[in-house]
């Protein structure tokens, strides 16, 4: 099981970690002496996987201060060192997971268009149900008829049952009546499909509140967890949604998908460093089992191994 949780989690990685090894693995293995290149392609290798030009300057000048400071003495210290910065910035952003103890539990899965909010949804359906809870999805992404029959398509292949209204119809009211079916039949979790939408259209956002709003009043604590969907291969780009969908939808989390297909995997560390956000879960493929829950030491690891 944790193995192939690995080798998924590698593959996910590839390109990520194929490009960043490519720029400083020669100086990871490296035994003499640290030279100023040495973090120059450090500094380099970070913003080229998409960690932010800020921040990737921000990292590899504290390891400069760490070698001015003789803590760092060998090329070879400085993997290490940079293993344990870059677990401790996304640990600083890992703020624990708010518990509820409440049934059921309520989670709204939110972004911007494209970005895999619908896969996710079916992905954490199959992961919950695996794991032996009862889940109900609402289909509220009223928008377009085809986002409900997307829904239902997965909603099908999980073994979940999904709620849903006519194309056009309001996504609280969705969203209310999803609750009403969990509440009678003793389901476990409520997960929330929402339309796409862009950060920047008020009148959007609006209806995210209102959704939040319903939940809040049926259920104690609810939304008790607004997960932000954000896809890498966009890269830094999503830092600017993260920001402002946490400013009006609460976000706890992010889930990263579609790092398969990208060498921009380094924008985990631009989430926690710029947004102090958790990355919860993250995906590496399309299939139902490609969403992954993310883990700081074993991302860490897959990124700086000097194996492919
Ligand atoms: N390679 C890869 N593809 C993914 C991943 N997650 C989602 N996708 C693909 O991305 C595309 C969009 O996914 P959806 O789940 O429909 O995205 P959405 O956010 O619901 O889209 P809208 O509802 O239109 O806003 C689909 O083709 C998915 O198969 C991933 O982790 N890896
Ligand atoms: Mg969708």
């Amino acid at each position: 099981m944790a193995g192939t949780f690995l080798k998924k989690l590698k593959r996910g990685l590839f390109m990520t970690h194929t490009e960043f090894i490519e720029k400083v693995g020669e100086t990871f293995q490296r035994s003499g002496p640290v030279a100023p290149e040495h973090i120059d392609r450090l500094e380099e290798a970070l913003i080229a996987a998409d960690a932010g030009v800020a921040l990737s300057v921000r990292l590899a000048d504290e390891i400069r201060g760490e070698v001015r400071a003789k803590r760092i003495t060998t090329a070879e210290d400085l993997r290490p060192a940079v293993r344990r910065r870059l677990l401790e910035l996304l640990s600083d952003a890992d703020t624990g997971r708010r518990t509820s103890g409440t049934r059921p539990k309520i989670t709204l899965v939110v972004g911007v268009n494209g970005t895999g909010k619908t896969t996710t949804v079916a992905k954490l359906a199959h992961r919950r149900i695996e794991a032996g809870s009862s889940v109900v999805l609402a289909a509220a992404d009223t928008f377009r008829a085809a986002a409900v029959e997307q829904l239902k398509v997965w909603a099908e292949r999980v073994g979940a049952p999904v709620v849903h209204q006519q194309e056009g119809a309001d996504p609280a009211a969705v969203v209310y009546d999803a609750i009403a079916a969990a509440k009678s039949r003793n389901i476990d979790e409520v997960l929330i499909d929402t339309a796409g939408r862009l950060h920047t259209r008020a009148n959007l956002m609006k209806e995210l509140e209102k959704v939040k709003g319903i939940a809040a009043r049926e259920v104690d604590g609810a939304p008790h967890e607004v997960l932000l969907v954000l896809d890498a291969t966009t890269g830094s780009n999503g830092i600017e949604q993260a920001q402002q969908f946490g400013a009006t939808a609460g976000v706890d989390g992010v889930v990263l998908t579609k790092l398969d297909g990208t060498a921009k995997g380094g924008v985990v560390l631009a989430i926690a460093g710029n947004l102090k956000l958790p990355v919860r879960w993250i995906g590496v493929g399309e299939g139902i089992d490609d969403l992954l829950p993310f883990d700081a030491e074993d991302f860490v690891d897959s990124l700086l191994d000097l194996k492919a």
